[in-house]
């Protein structure tokens, strides 16, 4: 046992900042609205993500954590013990602390934007793990990614779970995996959750749970406007309206004007009639071959895949080839 500040470093890469209100301003400014679902994650939003992921009818979590845990041995055996274990969007680490006593990385990299979140995500984890190297990369993991050093003969292997792939149109999903694949360099491993295509009424009970936490999560986006950007949006005259797609297997999630209104954000007048949509997320859905297919466009082969009985959700292991 070592001390949590020997085993703990952190790397600026300084990442670019959004900007959120050019950007707000611009995707509202557009013939078919939409605002970016990054920027769901405020201190609010993401109370609400973690209601949603205990809740009854968003099974995705859950399904992923009991892949993970029924599995453990098995991946363990796959990547290998004594590897690199980098973390594009780590955001809280939850989901990593279920392979780290298995798998005894010689070190863990958690990459995310939030720089203090970050740096305090990183060190709880150093102190919990008393024997593990936590290296910290505050960087933009849809940008350029690189490691802060260089590693020769270390299996480098990346973990990106909660199907977050999911929420990039698969031309964009590709290049995210591209960038990871030439992180962890050849023979570098990903392990990767991705939701699976099933029965429509799963996926569209998942997205409007009956307590309300998607429809409050989704709203919470005007709520952040609003506050952040002094726009004056009437909450409580848009609607929540997630369904699933069966042509483009995804779900999509909208805010509806249930009015005609104007909303004002610096000098700038936006006029929404009523049943306008404004776009929020897309979440993408894939049967195991498909998703193999997308990963082999981005250099990676498939090596294993575990999935639950209900064949709701898919753990997958590629090696970059
Ligand atoms: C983060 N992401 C994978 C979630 C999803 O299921 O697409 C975000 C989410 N949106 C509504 N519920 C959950």
């Amino acid at each position: 046992m070592t001390d949590s500040s020997q085993r703990y470093q952190f790397f600026d890469q300084h990442p670019e900042i959004a900007d959120f209100r050019a950007d707000i301003l611009q995707g509202l400014s557009s013939s078919e609205p939409y605002i970016s679902p990054k920027y769901f994650y405020d201190e609010a939003g993401s109370r609400l993500f973690e209601d949603i992921c205990n809740s009854e009818e968003y099974y995705p979590t859950r399904t992923e954590v009991s892949i993970i845990r029924d599995c453990i041995d098995d991946i363990v055996e796959f990547l290998g013990k004594d590897c690199l274990l980098i973390e594009p969007g780590s955001g809280d680490s939850y989901k990593v602390r279920l392979l780290l006593d298995a798998l005894r990385p010689i070190a863990y990299l958690p990459i995310d934007i939030s720089k203090r979140y970050l740096q305090d995500e990183a060190q709880k984890l150093a102190a919990e793990f008393t024997w593990l190297n936590v290296h910290a990369i505050c960087a933009d993991f849809t940008g350029k990614l690189e490691l802060p050093y260089h590693v020769k003969s270390t299996n480098k292997v990346a973990f990106f779970p909660g199907s977050t792939i999911g929420n990039f149109a698969p031309e964009q999903a590709v290049k995210v995996l591209e960038e990871i694949r030439m992180m962890v360099g050849n023979g570098g491993g990903l392990l990767i959750g991705v939701d699976l295509q099933k029965d429509a009424a799963i996926l569209n009970a998942a997205y409007n749970d009956k307590s309300g936490y998607t429809a409050e999560f989704n709203k919470n986006l005007l709520v952040r406007i609003n506050r952040e950007l002094g726009a004056n949006f009437d909450v409580e005259q848009f609607q929540h309206y997630a369904f699933y797609n069966e042509e483009q297997h995804r779900i999509e999630m909208h805010l509806i004007s249930m009015q005609e209104q104007q909303v004002v954000i610096d000098d700038q007048d936006f006029l929404f009639k009523k049943d306008q949509s404004i776009l929020t997320e897309y979440s993408h859905k894939y049967s195991v071959e498909k998703f193999q297919q997308l990963t082999e466009q981005a250099g990676f082969k498939s090596v294993k895949t575990w999935t639950d009985k209900e064949q709701l959700f898919s753990v997958h292991y590629l090696i970059s080839s």
